[in-house]
Formats: structure tokens, C-alpha cells, sequence
């Protein structure tokens, strides 16, 4: 009982942990284009395609750069909300990550 209420505690005083999401750029595609995270998580897109594109949100809140292929990079997600991305290379390459 007593240590039961001890790891209780414990898990109270811990910070919410903080979780990784990752997205696939192929066939001028991001995939998955729609996520659901936690604010505080990142993403973390990777370029599977031979051309480059960038993962950038439409309201400045995250923006990998120009990816190169095979290049990654995460960001964090520290605002909630919808906000909407684009490949700024290839405007038709669209995705929402939803934070809560
Ligand atoms: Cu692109």
C-alpha cells in the first residue's frame, strides 16, 4: 500500500513524456500527410524521393529546410492547434499536423 501510493507519486511528479512521430516524404508525398500529436512531441520527416523538399508550416510554427534525399530532420511541436504545412519546393505537397 504504502509503496504503491509512493509510485503514484512518483508518476505525478514525472513530466509528461514526450513522443516521436515520423513522416515519410516519397512519391511527392507526405506520408502519413495528417497527424495527431501532443505539444511538446516532434516529427521527424525524412526525404525518400531523389528531389528535395521541405516540410514547412504555413503559420512559421516549424520548418525542416530543403531536404535533401535521404536527409531528415525533426522538429518540435510547441504550439497547439492545426497547423498546416507545405513543401515550399512543390506547394502541391500538402500535410496538417494537429496538436493538443
Ligand atoms: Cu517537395
Amino acid at each position: 500500500m504504502r509503496i504503491a501510493l509512493a509510485v503514484a507519486m512518483l508518476a505525478l511528479a514525472l513530466p509528461a513524456y514526450a513522443a516521436g512521430h515520423a513522416v515519410q516524404i516519397k512519391g511527392m508525398k507526405f506520408n502519413p500527410a495528417k497527424l495527431n500529436v501532443a505539444v511538446g512531441d516532434t516529427v521527424t520527416f525524412t526525404n525518400a524521393d531523389s528531389k528535395p523538399h521541405t516540410a514547412t508550416a504555413l503559420d512559421g510554427s516549424f520548418d525542416t529546410g530543403r531536404l535533401a534525399m535521404g536527409k531528415s530532420a525533426t522538429v518540435r511541436i510547441t504550439a497547439s492547434g492545426k497547423h498546416d504545412f507545405r513543401c515550399l519546393v512543390h506547394p502541391s505537397m500538402k500535410g496538417t499536423v494537429a496538436a493538443k
